[in-house]
């Protein structure tokens, strides 16, 4: 019981279903104009199509997931490509400090760059053996497992490393900043 106990943080209940969330309507996909775009501090902004993004390669996640809303799940096992492989890929400059994830109808979350560069993030496409639903994000998002998932954002298209912060959706609507679970009994909104 201890170890389960500390395993969950703060104000937080275990659920074994995977509650859906977002504003908006589920984006549709096309493979043959989907895009992922790699832009700002890098030495190589680079576009990639649907198929070159799924020839890259790919490692899977056991982790727990943490909502702002309350719940956790926890034990998911999630498959894709390491944000730190994109990082490699197009070539970060040093002045990066930021990573804004850009999404479908312009959602965005902003994340320290040395957050995203953890080797248990990344561009996901499955989860628990089967591909991620429309409603869950597909046909990619990222997953950030130490942050509030508000910041694994869903139906990702690309993602820009800039030297300075830019607030994202719900960090732009009073949720924190940087959104730690386990910091001052959660760090869900910007007064936590
Ligand atoms: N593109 C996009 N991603 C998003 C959201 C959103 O509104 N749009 N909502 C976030 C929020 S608030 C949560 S809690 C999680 C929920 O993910 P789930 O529906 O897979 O549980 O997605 C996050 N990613
Ligand atoms: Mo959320």
């Amino acid at each position: 019981m201890e170890s389960k106990r500390e395993r969950i943080p703060p104000g937080q209940t275990v659920t074994d279903g995977w509650p859906v969330l977002h504003e908006g309507p589920v984006p549709a996909f096309d493979p043959a104009t989907w895009t992922f775009r790699v832009f700002g501090e890098v030495e190589r902004p680079i576009t990639l199509t649907y198929d070159e993004f799924r020839a890259l390669p790919v490692r899977s996640v056991r982790c727990d997931i943490h909502c702002v809303t309350h719940w956790s799940k926890l034990d998911n096992v999630f498959e894709g490509v390491p944000f730190a492989e994109i990082a490699r890929l197009a070539g970060v400059k040093p002045t990066a400090r930021h990573v804004i994830i850009h999404a479908e109808n312009g959602y965005t979350t902003n994340v320290p760059l040395e957050d995203c560069m953890r080797d248990d993030v990344l561009f996901a496409h499955r989860h628990n053996g089967q591909d991620l639903t429309p409603e869950h994000g597909w046909p990619l998002r990222i997953v950030i497992p130490h942050l509030y998932f508000w910041k694994s954002a869903k139906w990702v298209r690309g993602v820009e490393f800039s030297p300075v912060d830019k607030p994202g959706f719900w960090e732009q609507r009073g949720y924190h900043n940087y959104g730690d679970p386990w910091k001052n009994g959660g760090q869900r909104f910007w007064f936590d």
